[in-house]
């Protein structure tokens, strides 16, 4: 008699990479920590996809929280969506591509803080996606924040002496909330606390998924889930106190099922409609295009800037940039800007990317810039290393004492603020700096500048002086060539 074991107890399935080799570090391993349930539900989801037989067709959208780096982990599509706006992004994806498995995986943060509406409405509309809701009562990524679903009297960081309901309201039982809506279809909570448990989960998983791929609409399981690490817990305790604690306000059980009972339903298909696209189109106000963009003058080596813009948040690195591009679509070029905003605006480093082309411009991102406009020490340093060989910085020399140390770029010092304080307003200094490049590299001349800053500059008061610090700009740039 055989006791050959045919098929591996355990096998790794084939929807989460064996190597994660978009994840930087350890490759090996997850980034989760130890005891976390992330790891545990996107095993279940993962061996539900290979079994389901959907993994080509499944798009995955990682949320913002720990699981926002789904997209390492999961061997398939993904996307990666703003905090809270999963359900939104998955809306999208399904409707343009109704054949595709759309998942939405979300934490408590995620998606019953900053995404309430979000969820509220997808599951409204009956959206027939799938979302993973990962509750573990607190905000794991951002160091273990109260979060909607953090129960009375816990201690979070921001709730040091235990959550206050008086204050700060009951805990939103989302499984509960969304199954009194008439379009959701199946709607479970589940929890990862000990066999039993997550046997149940696994089963949920599957059925919800399986409600999708049936084409009968939209479907939930929230998945109570252990964050030791801040809980402040060792993992076997996280799970006992899941069981004591969470169990009591968040039942596990089945919320809404009508698996059975409701039709497979096909959307029409989305169709394009171009002539209606460009009736729409055109008939926005639009910049009278003069046929194809010439470069002009300019040398071929600053022709196709991709540009870096970076300083201090207040002195008009943004502006700089969004004017350049202005500029650069009333000649009919191809111009992207893209503004990179955060804390840094309100004193760190802020920063754009413009990308001024004869071509359409496949990325705005600019990560090799062939131009770096640098208007402070931090923002020089942080960005000379990555500028092309052969390519261009321009700095403040008024307020950068640092010199460049490549040697193989072309570098221009221009004393922007020094010139803007002598014309009366340091502010301007950005303007002084857009005239210096544009005269150094002959992209675009004094008059081009003159009728984008007439269209965009709201203050007519300070006219005058915009176009004295862009004219500044120009003549040092002039006299410092003529000086080589
Ligand atoms: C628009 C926006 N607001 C706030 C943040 C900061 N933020 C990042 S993760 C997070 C909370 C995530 O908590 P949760 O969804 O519960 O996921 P977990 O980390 O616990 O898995 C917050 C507030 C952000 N990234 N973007
Ligand atoms: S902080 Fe919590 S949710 Fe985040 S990875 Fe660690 S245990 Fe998991």
């Amino acid at each position: 008699m055989s006791t050959t074991v045919e098929q591996p107890v355990l096998k790794w399935p084939e929807s989460l990479y064996h190597k994660f080799e978009r994840k930087p570090g350890d490759q090996l391993a997850t980034h989760y920590c130890p005891g976390c349930g992330h790891g545990v539900l996107h095993k279940l989801i993962a061996e539900a996809m290979d079994d389901l037989g959907i993994r080509e067709r499944t798009i995955f959208v990682s949320p913002v929280g720990c699981s926002v780096f789904g997209y390492y982990y999961f061997n398939c599509g993904n996307v990666q969506a703003a905090h809270g706006r999963a359900p939104a992004v998955a809306t999208g994806i399904k409707r343009a591509r109704p054949d595709s498995i759309v998942i939405s995986y979300q934490g408590d943060g995620d998606l019953a803080a900053i995404g309430t509406e979000n969820i509220l409405h997808a599951a409204n509309r009956g959206e027939p996606i799938t979302v993973f809701f990962v509750n573990n009562a607190t905000y794991g990524m951002t160091g273990g924040q109260m979060a909607p679903t953090t129960l009375p009297g816990q201690k979070t960081t921001t709730s040091p002496r235990g959550r206050d309901s008086e204050l700060t309201g009951q805990p939103l039982k989302v499984s509960e909330l969304l199954s009194v809506l008439t379009a959701p279809v199946y709607i479970e909570r589940v929890a990862l606390t000990d066999a039993k448990h997550i046997l149940a989960a696994r089963k949920a998983v599957r059925k919800a998924l399986q409600t999708q791929i049936d084409r009968k609409g939209f479907s939930l399981v929230e998945v109570l889930s252990p964050c030791p690490v801040q809980w402040k817990m060792e993992p076997q305790e996280a799970k006992e106190w899941t069981t004591e604690n969470m169990f009591g306000m968040f039942p596990p059980g089945v919320y809404k099922d009508l698996t059975k009972e409701a039709e497979a339903h096909i959307r029409p298909e989305p169709s394009l409609n171009v002539e209606k696209v460009k009736e729409i189109f055109g008939a926005l106000p639009s910049y009278e295009r003069r046929g194809a963009p010439d470069w002009g003058h300019t040398p071929e080596k600053y022709q196709e800037p991709q540009m870096k813009i970076a300083g201090f948040g207040g002195q008009g690195v943004l502006f700089f940039g969004a004017l350049l591009a202005n500029i650069g679509l009333r000649r009919d070029f191809h111009v992207t800007w893209l503004p990179a905003y955060g804390p840094e605006s309100r004193g760190g480093t802020a920063n754009c990317n413009v990308v001024v082309s004869t071509e359409q411009v496949a990325s705005p991102l600019v990560t090799d810039p062939s131009v770096l406009v640098a208007f402070n020490g931090p923002s020089l340093e942080k960005f000379e290393p990555v500028v092309r060989p052969g390519g261009l910085i321009l700095y403040n020399s008024t307020l950068i004492d640092q010199q460049v140390t490549r040697d193989d770029v072309e570098v221009l010092p221009v004393p922007a603020s020094g010139i803007a304080e002598e014309l009366g307003d340091g502010k301007v200094a950005n303007l002084v700096m857009l005239g210096a490049y544009l005269q150094w590299t002959g992209l675009f001349r004094e008059e081009h500048v003159d009728a984008a800053l007439e269209a965009v500059i709201k203050r007519k008061d300070m006219l005058e002086l915009d176009r004295q610090a862009v004219a500044r700009g120009f003549a040092f740039a002039r006299e410092f060539k003529a000086g080589q």
